[in-house]
Formats: structure tokens, sequence, C-alpha cells
């Protein structure tokens, strides 16, 4: 059972574990919507189907599904792949899931944050969008995990921590006038304090071009590990992302972490720029109300979209020409994980990618520390 909590995880001694510290599982949802996603969904069901498997031979996941699909997607998937049912407005748990935080004596919880879908009906990707608020304390039900309700309007997407007290957000997304109007940058400062354990804010200004999220920064940059981080580039001057990175990088370059470190600033290439095909565009059904798709569209395409599972680094696949340097810089930035590429295009399509769909659950305890022995800067 799940309790909701009154005090905030900084009170208990909690804290945002990194994704690279160890997990116990991952979870995923079943993609469903034929107004987000071609074909009935079935590529992109093929597409999560695959992430799952793949995630599956490092740390156990959970796939929720509705219960029409539920029989469909048990039968698509390993038995070792635990599914449950479960209704959502669409399958993008990185941002309707609950953000797990952990203390020192094993104690595992999650913050429920507001979801209004990435901009509620200023910019919103579709409305309503009821079920998804609730998945994160579903969630935790599941994992018997009590729950923090945080006040604000955030997606997990919108966040990365090292764990130790630095925190990365863009200023396009958590500034956004649709999230939370109103919240200076120092109160939502305070709150990521209260609910992250986060000392240090790193603002980068805008995420990848064109992201419908308002531009989340797990699109963007991560963490490899404390002090290190990955950050998608392109050299093409004419793209607009060439400048976005580059101001990225600058910020990056000037700013410090919770522990006074300077930063070391992996370039990952930007695949593309890849838009969206006819027959792509006109596989999604219009419906009023929901983003439409297009073509021509330029899609938010970023390999830092990776997941980092245990002992490995499940990255999307999506244009030969870049995905084997890709998994070559990955490969020296975690020289101790497997780099596991899946082809990832038709979640693309969707709007995110392979961090956007999983949510891991950290495993509970002490910090394992993450070897340190990678230090090449790619330039
Ligand atoms: O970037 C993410 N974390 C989620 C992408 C959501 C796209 C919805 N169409």
């Amino acid at each position: 059972m799940s309790v909701t909590l009154d005090s905030t995880p900084a009170e208990d001694g909690y804290r945002m574990p990194a994704e690279f510290e160890p997990h116990s599982g991952c979870w995923i949802a079943w993609p469903e919507r034929p107004d987000n996603w071609r074909d009935a969904a079935r590529p992109a069901q093929d597409a999560f189907a695959q992430v799952a498997e793949a995630v599956n031979r490092f740390e156990p996941v959970t796939m929720a599904a509705s219960r029409a699909e539920l029989a469909r997607c048990r039968s698509l998937l390993s038995a070792s792949i635990r599914v449950v049912e479960m209704e959502t407005d669409d399958a993008w748990l990185r941002d309707t899931g609950p953000t797990f935080v952990i203390d020192r004596a094993g104690g595992l919880r999650g913050v429920d944050w507001h979801f209004n879908a990435w901009g509620g009906h200023d910019g919103g990707l579709y409305h309503p969008w009821d079920r998804d608020e609730r998945v994160a304390a579903w969630m935790l039900e599941v994992e018997a995990a009590d729950r923090y309700r945080a006040p604000i309007v955030l997606e997990g997407g919108a966040i990365h921590t090292d764990g130790g007290g630095t925190v990365l957000a863009t200023e396009e997304c958590l500034l956004h006038r649709n999230r939370n109007p109103g919240l200076s940058r120092k109160r939502i400062e305070e709150i990521l304090r209260r609910y992250l354990g986060a000392e240090t804010v790193i603002w980068l200004g805008r995420g990848v071009y064109n992201d419908e999220t308002d531009g989340h920064v797990d699109n963007l940059a991560c963490f490899v590990r404390p002090g290190v981080v990955l950050l998608s580039w392109s050299d093409e001057r004419s793209d607009p992302q060439h400048e976005i990175s580059r101001d990225a990088h600058e910020r990056l370059e000037r700013a410090t972490d919770a522990r006074g470190r300077s930063f070391e600033v992996i370039r990952l290439p930007s695949p593309g720029p890849l838009t969206m095909t006819k027959t792509e565009a006109a596989g999604v059904d219009a419906v009023t109300g929901t983003r439409p798709r297009r073509l021509g569209d330029r899609l938010a395409a970023s390999y830092v979209n990776s997941y980092l599972a245990n002992g490995a680094v499940i990255f999307p696949l999506l244009d030969r020409r870049f995905d084997d340097e890709v998994a070559e810089i990955l490969g020296s930035c975690f020289p101790d994980r497997e780099m596991v590429g899946v082809p990832a295009r038709e979640i693309l399509l969707g709007g995110g990618n392979i961090h956007c769909i999983t949510q891991q659950v950290p495993a509970r305890g002490r910090r394992a520390p993450e070897p340190c022995t990678n230090r090449r800067t790619i330039r």
C-alpha cells in the first residue's frame, strides 16, 4: 500500500538518485492512441516492445497496458516481462510516472508531480489528460512506495540529476508560462531542492529544436557521471540546433556543480535533420485537440534521449550516417556498459524517444560508486 505523505523528501532524508546509479527495474507503457501513433500504433508497439526486450536483458521490465490491449501486449513480449493493466492517455512514463527518491536506510518513495500534457490548454499536446495525471500514484501503489504530492507541474523528462545535488533543466520548459505561471526561477529552485535534493540547478536555455515538450532537457543533455555531461550537438551553422547547443555548451562551461566542480562536456552528434514523411503523417488520425502531424515536420531527434540500464546504454538508432559514431562515443563514456542500439524512428514520430518512454526504479540503499575511467573530451 502507498501512503501520501505531508512532508517533503528533503525533510525525510530522501534524494533523487542519478540514472547511472543501480536500478531494481524499469517501467514502460504500451502506446495505443491513433492520433499520436501512426497505423493504429502498431509500428510504435513493435518499437516499444524492442526497447522493453533490450532493457529486460539488464533489469526487470514492467509494461503497463490498457485492458483493451492487455492480451495483445502480453502476446508480443517475453514471459519474463511483467505486464500490468493501467489506463493511460499516452505512453510517456518518464513524464507521467513518479520521480523515485531513496534514502540511506533502504527506503523508496516517489514524487508525484502535477501533469498537464506538456502545457495544458496553452499549447499542450492533447486533452483530456486525467488518466495520465493518475499514473504516478498508481505506479507507486504497485511498487508499494509512499507518495509525495509535489506542488508544481513538472515532467520527469524536464530534469536530470547527478544524484549528488546537481540538477540540469532548461529555462524554455521550467519557466514556460504554460507550466507554472507566477512561479519565479528562485521558487522553482526551492521546490527542486525540497523534492529532489537539488542544491544547484544548472539552467540551460532552449531544448532541442522543435521539441514539442517545450524543450525537455532529457532530449538535449544528460549526465554521464558527476561532472561529465553529454550534449546533443550540431556542427551545421545553418541548423537552428547549432545555436541552441552552442549556448548550452557555453552555459555548462561557465557553471559549476553542487560540489564546485567544472563540467566536462562531451558532444554527441545530432542525427539528421530528420523530417516526417508523407506516409508517416498520413498514418496518424487527425483529431481536434491533439497536435497534428504534417509532412515535412522537423523531428526533435537526439541520441541523448537514451536509457541507462544496469550495465547497458539503450540508445536510439535514428540515422545510419551517425549511429556507429554515436555508439563509439557512448561506449567511451560508459566503458563498463554494453551499447545496445534499438531502431527508434517510430518512437521519435510520436514526439520523444527511449528516455521519454522509460522510468527507472532505483535500487534501494546506498549509492554504488560509478567507475571513473574515461576523461576524454570529444570535440
Ligand atoms: O520528451 C519526453 N520526455 C516526452 C515526449 C512526449 C511527446 C508527446 N507527444
